[in-house]
This record gives C-alpha cells, structure tokens and sequence, in this order.
C-alpha cells in the first residue's frame, strides 16, 4: 500500500491510454490494474473499443481508459476504431501517450503524441505522460535515446503550434511492469482531488458478456494468422448461466474451418482456455458463422458493439 497523500487530498480522474496498434497498452493496464481488464495479444488491432481499468489506492482512484491503437483504417471498422480512441482523449486528467523503445518514432507515433497534445495543450489541469515501452528488448543507452527523441518530437510539435503543455517521460516495461509504480504515483500526483467513482473492490466495468466474449477473441488471435486475427468478432448470444452461448463471426467459408479446427480441435481448445480463464462451471457453446465483410458494414459493426 501506498502512504496517503501529504496533505490528506483523495484525488481521482480519467487516465487515456493511446499509441499505435501493438506497442502495449493493453498490456499496461492490465499491469498498473493489477487484473486482467483488457485483451492482449502479438497481433495489431486487439483492442476495439474503450475499455476502462480501475485502480484503488488509499489516496486515489484511477479510471484508466484503454484504447484501440491509432492507425490508417482500411476497413469501416478500422475508422471506427480510430474514432473510439480519439473520443477518449476529450476531458481527460492525464494522457498517456505509448511508443516503443525499440522502433524509431515514426508517422504513426507522430500523429499519436499530436492527438494526446491537442487533449492537453493549454489546460493547466491536464498532463500528457509519454512512456516508453518495451525497455525490456533494448539496451539503456537505447532507452535515454528514445526518451530523448520523444522529447525531441514533443518540443518541435509545441513549438511549430506556438503552445505549451505539462509533459513528462517514463521508460517502463508493461511486460515485467519495471516503472509501472513510478508511473502511477506520478499519475495519482497529477490528479484532482475527487471521489472515488467505483467501489474499491471493481477493476473494470465491462459487462461479463462483453468480458467473456473477448476472451474467446483473445484465444483466437493467439492461434490464428494473417488476415484472419481481423476477421474475427464474437458476441454472446445467450446468457442462462451456467450455460453460455459466443458466436463467433469470420468473413469467409474458408476461415471457418481454421477457425473450427480438425474435428473441432481449435474451438475445444479454446473452451477449454476461456473455462478456466473465466468461470470453470461455465457450459460454454461456441459457434461460427460467415458473416460476409462484417467489417466494411455498419449494420454488422453497430450490432457488434464496435
Ligand atoms: N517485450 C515486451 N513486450 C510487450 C511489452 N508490453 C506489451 N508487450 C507485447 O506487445 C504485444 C502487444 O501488446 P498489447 O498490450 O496487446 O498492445 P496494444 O497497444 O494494446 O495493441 P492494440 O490493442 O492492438 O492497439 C503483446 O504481444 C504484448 O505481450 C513490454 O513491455 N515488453
Ligand atoms: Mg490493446
């Protein structure tokens, strides 16, 4: 546990977590929740829309607001999924801005940290926090260069816009969660004082079915490949628990059998994964369905939920 503040404030707020598409978002507010709120995995494009983690400390409650990673949409979905993140960074406390320690800032992670410093730029209030991820793959000299040119980038962005924002820098490793407490106490520092807005006990707000059904996409992103990964949806479609009902929606006849498996190896397998993952008395019923370009039509995103 933390000490209380010094001076005895309870602060709480909102905490936006964008960057790119892979460079561990998920994978950081998993770590500084200390739960598992939100899907990870190696493929771009995991997360799909806003899913909030909540940290409860003595002197603070943290709403942090995960995000789908920032990139050039090629689908509806992908629009949609842009949109989702940039509407999270309206009256946020503090962005968090990801890029990765081992990769050069490139256009993508330009366009992220101008995004988080249109949410803070001239409002006192606000702060923007770039972390530099992944600092478990690069060497320290590696790291203090990329904090650098992170630091670098956000002055010449400020500077060519004539504005000013608080920014500051952390190198972090969201995987073996080196410098996720220093971040977090510096995101309790640039808090308001406020109400706690959850009980103390709930980590996340996203509805069990919601939760369930992104666990079997998080199992099917970890055995599928190339296009199919962004090809899957899942959805519960009946809930009298224990019994439970996912569809899972691929595009095409021919992702259907990957997606199934020989003799129904993969879906076993992923039963079997998301049972112990979620509730192992849980009688979980997966099936699949084509659902033609899903991804490039509203009627099916909207009902998607995405
Ligand atoms: N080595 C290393 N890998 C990491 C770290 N953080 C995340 N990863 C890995 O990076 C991949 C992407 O992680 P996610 O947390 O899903 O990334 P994301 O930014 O949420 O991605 P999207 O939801 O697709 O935008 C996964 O394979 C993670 O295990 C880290 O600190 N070090
Ligand atoms: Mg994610």
């Amino acid at each position: 546990m933390t000490s209380p503040d010094e001076h005895g404030t309870f602060r709480s707020g909102f905490v936006t977590i964008v960057g790119r598409p892979n460079v561990g978002k998920s994978t950081l507010v998993n770590r500084l929740v200390g739960d598992k709120v939100t899907i990870v995995s190696s493929k771009p494009n995991t997360t799909r829309f806003q899913i909030r983690g909540i940290v409860s400390r003595p002197e603070a409650q943290v709403i942090l607001v995960d995000t789908p990673g920032l990139h050039k949409p090629k689908t509806t979905l992908g629009g949609r999924l842009n949109d989702s993140a940039l509407a999270a960074l309206a009256d946020v406390d503090v962005v968090v801005a990801i890029i990765e320690a081992g990769s050069a800032i490139g256009p993508g992670d330009t366009v992220v940290i101008e995004r988080a410093l249109d949410a803070v730029a001239g409002r006192t209030r606000s702060t923007l926090m770039v972390v530099v991820n992944k600092i478990d793959k690069s060497g320290p000299d590696h790291v203090a260069q990329q904090l650098l040119a992170a630091s670098n980038k956000v002055d010449e962005l400020l500077r060519s816009s004539g504005r000013t924002a608080r920014v500051d820098y952390f190198p972090l490793s969201a995987r073996t969660g080196k410098g996720a407490e220093e971040l977090l106490r510096h995101i309790i520092k640039a808090l308001p004082e406020g109400p706690a807005y959850y009980p103390t006990d709930v980590t996340t707000d996203s509805p069990e079915a919601i939760q369930l059904a992104e666990l079997v996409r998080e199992q099917l992103l970890g055995k599928t490949h190339d296009e199919l990964p962004h090809s899957i949806a899942c959805r519960v479609t009946e809930w009298e628990w224990p019994r439970v009902k996912v569809e899972i929606l691929v595009e095409r006849d021919s992702q259907k059998g990957i997606v199934i498996g020989k003799g129904g190896a993969v879906l076993h397998d992923v039963g079997v994964a998301v049972r112990e993952a979620f509730a192992a008395e849980m009688y979980l019923e997966l099936f699949v369905k084509v659902e033609k370009h899903w991804q490039r039509r509203d009627d099916a995103l909207d009902r998607l939920g995405y």
